[in-house]
């Protein structure tokens, strides 16, 4: 998969917030991390919202059945590398932020992606029925905006600046029903 072809202003936006970030050492940010690239075109989605949140976030592909010792390496080292929130989008047997929640005391988001014939169900399934001592937030399918707003109210308990802006994205939200209220009643 070439992710330089076709290339957006956006992509390229978010390419250097990252790195920006990176170089700045912020004290909280989110890890999204994902089973496969062919999950990105949903993560993406987490990573625009971050952006427009303001908050700084790392993007990786960890599996938890294709790269065991580095997913290990990864979860039980990410609370050193000033990681708060864990996203974590995986399809099918979505075992993935599961198992990174037992190997870390950080927050695991999960996010299932829709893959195969079971339209994501499987990876619902796998995520939101973790048994009772390692939790793990499950989203709708598909739905990584959630797991991004999540990731910044979570941090945003901390850090005031980010809190602020959690805040006037749900402003915005009430301005958008109003604005549909006045449509509707033009109609
Ligand atoms: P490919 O498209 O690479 O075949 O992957 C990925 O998240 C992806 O949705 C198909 C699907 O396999 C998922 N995958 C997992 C894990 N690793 C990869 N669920 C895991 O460790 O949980």
């Amino acid at each position: 998969m070439d992710l330089k072809k076709n290339m957006t202003v956006q992509d390229f936006d978010i390419v250097s917030f990252r790195y920006k970030t990176s170089l700045m050492k912020p004290k909280h940010r989110v890890a999204i991390i994902m089973g496969s690239l062919t999950d990105y075109k949903i993560l993406k989605k987490a990573e625009v919202l971050l952006k427009e949140l303001k908050v700084p976030f790392i993007t990786e592909v960890v599996s938890a059945h294709r790269s065991p010792e580095f997913m290990f390496e990864f979860a039980s080292t990410a609370h050193e590398k000033n990681i708060s929130v864990i996203i974590a989008g995986a399809g099918g047997a979505a075992h993935l932020p599961g198992m990174v929640a037992s190997l870390t005391h950080l927050p695991v988001i999960g996010v299932p992606i829709q893959v195969g014939s079971l339209k994501g169900l499987d990876a619902l399934l796998s995520i939101a029925q973790m048994p009772k001592g390692i939790p793990v937030a499950c989203m709708a399918v598909d739905n990584a905006e959630n797991a991004a707003l999540m990731a910044a109210r979570m941090i945003g308990i901390a850090d005031e600046k980010i809190r602020n802006k959690v805040i006037q994205g749900l402003k915005k939200n009430k301005a958008k029903v109003k604005l549909m209220n006045k449509t509707l009643k033009k109609a």
